[in-house]
């Protein structure tokens, strides 16, 4: 099975904002190190500060990869807490946690081993300090989720070498018609120009009559 980065793909946000380093410059897929060339995310000082991806799906995670500030402050990132699953309970810090950064040198990649916990949201947070959390760069390890609905469409399907998580291919059935009501991630709705975005947060949803077919 694959492994990809897949926050790559995926939408942050976090607690708070410092100058114009927005949250999404972690996931820029650039480990640039040097927060002058704009590829860091930061939050301002703040008690708690933390950042979130949230993957668009849901997803088992192998590991985790973060990459600290190089140009300055270092230690800003120790006792940072990884945390991965579905909640957004408390900005979803209540997830399950997966590492405790004790510490990473300036500018380095440290890997943290995650043991395929599951979820859409992965968070880092520095508790219980006030402090700036800066993240040069996070890399989600992990592949996709498969849902019940979609291991049905496998097994409905003649050729069961196709790849189901080819979005084109989903669509691509979709069309023929005949085939009925089958659900799709978020994640895998996402990636699609065609098929519009649920309303809802479930992470599955009915598909029948959205091509006049069902
Ligand atoms: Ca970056």
């Amino acid at each position: 099975m694959q492994i990809d980065n897949v926050a790559l793909r995926g939408v942050a946000t976090q607690s708070s904002l410092w100058s114009n380093d927005v949250a999404q410059l972690a996931i820029d897929g650039n480990r640039d190190a040097n927060l002058a060339d704009r590829s860091c995310s930061s939050t301002s000082e703040e008690t708690n500060p933390w950042w979130r991806v949230d993957l668009l799906g849901r997803y088992s995670v192998t590991a985790v990869t973060v990459t600290n500030r190089e140009d300055c402050c270092p230690t800003r990132i120790d006792g940072a807490e990884i945390h991965i699953g579905n909640s957004l309970d408390n900005n979803g810090i209540d997830n399950p946690r997966c590492a405790v950064i004790s510490n990473i040198p300036a500018g380095q990649t440290y890997t943290f081993q995650c043991n395929e916990m599951e979820g859409r949201y992965v968070v880092l947070v520095i508790p219980g300090q006030a402090q700036y959390l800066t993240l040069c760069e996070v890399e989600v390890y992990g592949y996709l989720v498969m849902t019940q609905q979609v291991v049905r469409l496998k097994l409905a399907q003649k050729d069961q070498n196709m790849n189901l998580t080819d979005v084109d291919l989903q669509v691509a059935i979709l069309q023929q018609g005949g085939i009925g009501a089958f659900c799709f991630t978020e994640r895998q709705v996402a990636q699609s120009a065609v098929i519009p975005a649920p309303n809802n947060s479930d992470d599955c949803f009915s598909l029948k009559g959205q091509f006049g077919k069902g």
